[in-house]
């Protein structure tokens, strides 16, 4: 009988690179999402539309233990996928209160359930490089000491002790993995990466002159979405559940980002991007790179896709939905 996984968060980026990862591995595959997402699956279910037909979706909220309950004690999944979450740094400043509603109560909620109704269901929670925040040494490892810098660092660094304490206290297979930033042509548009790709696309289309981004100088380690989901799929197939930090041990600049997207498409990012007060953060996480020894060694996790060919992708396949030719703008 084939396994059966449940996501949550399964129509974001990382759920659709995961639910793809897991049908191919012959798994009956489960999502819970919002009500409001079955309501407008052409707009809300767009990232998984290409598996829709395979997979089985359940309505519940986040803010609701009992419809969480529910899904479980309907699904008895074996492997559980808690991906679902307020992901975006800086809406967390205007608002702390629903981040860690979403955040902390939601992952209490999954884990609650999850131990009531299938204790021995193996729970993966998505933790954050954002909770090394203040970075207390470099590179980060699985033992470098939490500063976050933001709500949402917060409610990572609570769900990240609430899925130990699970483990610990009530025995459950439950893991984090320390992800650091992971992007893909699947990226929300609201990301940096995404914001730059697309805005150079809108640029090459003639919809647009600028892109107005915030700190150019901030440091990140930027890994691809397809890679990272393997490794929290490896990290449930492992006898004893455990933390691993995921990242590919290379920092790159905002600007570098920009300076190689915009080199891709041919374009000259000096005439096209506006620095824009509005976007900085009133704190910033100023550098992350992390090192993924650990989840080498025991998963045989490496990065596949390296920065520049993250890069490249997500150009060109930004280009190709807007309909322009990157050959044709590198010629001009
Ligand atoms: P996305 O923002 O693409 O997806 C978030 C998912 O969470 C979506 O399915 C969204 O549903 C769902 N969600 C958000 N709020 C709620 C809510 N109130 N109730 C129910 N569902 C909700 O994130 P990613 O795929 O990039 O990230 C997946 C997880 O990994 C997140 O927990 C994120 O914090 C974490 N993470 C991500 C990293 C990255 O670089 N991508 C790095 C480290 C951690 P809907 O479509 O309905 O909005
Ligand atoms: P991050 O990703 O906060 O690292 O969180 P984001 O792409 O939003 O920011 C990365 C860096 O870019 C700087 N920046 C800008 N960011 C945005 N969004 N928009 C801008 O215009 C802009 N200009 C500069 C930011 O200040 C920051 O330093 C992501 C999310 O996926 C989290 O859920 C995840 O936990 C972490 O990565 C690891």
């Amino acid at each position: 009988m084939s396994r059966r996984a449940l996501i949550t968060g399964i129509t974001g980026q990382d759920g659709s690179y995961l639910a793809e990862l897991l049908l191919a591995k012959g798994y009956e595959v489960h999502g819970m999402v919002r009500r409001v997402a079955l309501e407008d699956p052409s707009r809300r279910l767009d990232r998984i539309s290409r598996v829709l037909d395979r997979v089985k979706l359940h309505a519940a909220s986040l803010e609701s233990f009992p419809s969480i309950y529910h899904v479980f004690r309907l699904v008895q999944p074996d492997e559980c996928y808690h991906l679902a979450a307020q992901s975006f740094v800086s809406y967390s400043f205007d608002d702390e209160f629903s981040t860690f509603n979403t955040n902390i109560n939601g992952t209490h909620f999954v884990l609650a359930a999850l131990k009531d109704v299938v204790p021995r269901c193996r729970f993966y929670f998505a933790g954050s490089s954002e909770m090394f925040g203040k970075v207390a040494e470099i590179p980060q490892t699985e033992t470098t000491r939490f500063h976050p810098r933001s709500a949402y660092g917060i409610s990572k660094v609570a769900g990240f002790d609430l899925t130990r304490n699970y483990r610990e206290t009530y025995n459950i297979h439950a893991s984090s993995g320390i992800l650091f930033n992971h992007e893909s042509p699947r990226r929300g548009y609201e990301f940096v990466t995404r914001k730059i790709t697309s805005g150079i696309a809108r640029i090459l289309k003639g919809e647009s002159t600028e892109v107005r981004l915030g700190n150019l100088d901030a440091k990140r380690d930027w890994g691809h979405a397809r890679d990272y989901v393997e490794a929290m799929y490896q990290m449930l197939q492992q006898d004893e559940p455990d933390d691993y930090v995921v990242a590919t041990n290379r920092t790159h600049s905002v600007r570098d980002f920009v300076n190689l997207a915009f080199s891709i498409a041919g374009l000259d990012p000096d005439k096209y991007v506006v620095t824009d007060p509005g976007f900085f953060r009133p704190a910033e996480v100023h550098l992350l790179i992390g090192d993924p020894a650990k989840a080498t060694r025991v998963l045989g996790w490496r990065p596949k896709t390296q920065f520049e060919g993250l890069v490249e992708e997500m150009v060109t396949v930004d280009c190709e939905n807007a309909g322009v030719s990157l050959a044709r703008a590198k010629a001009i």
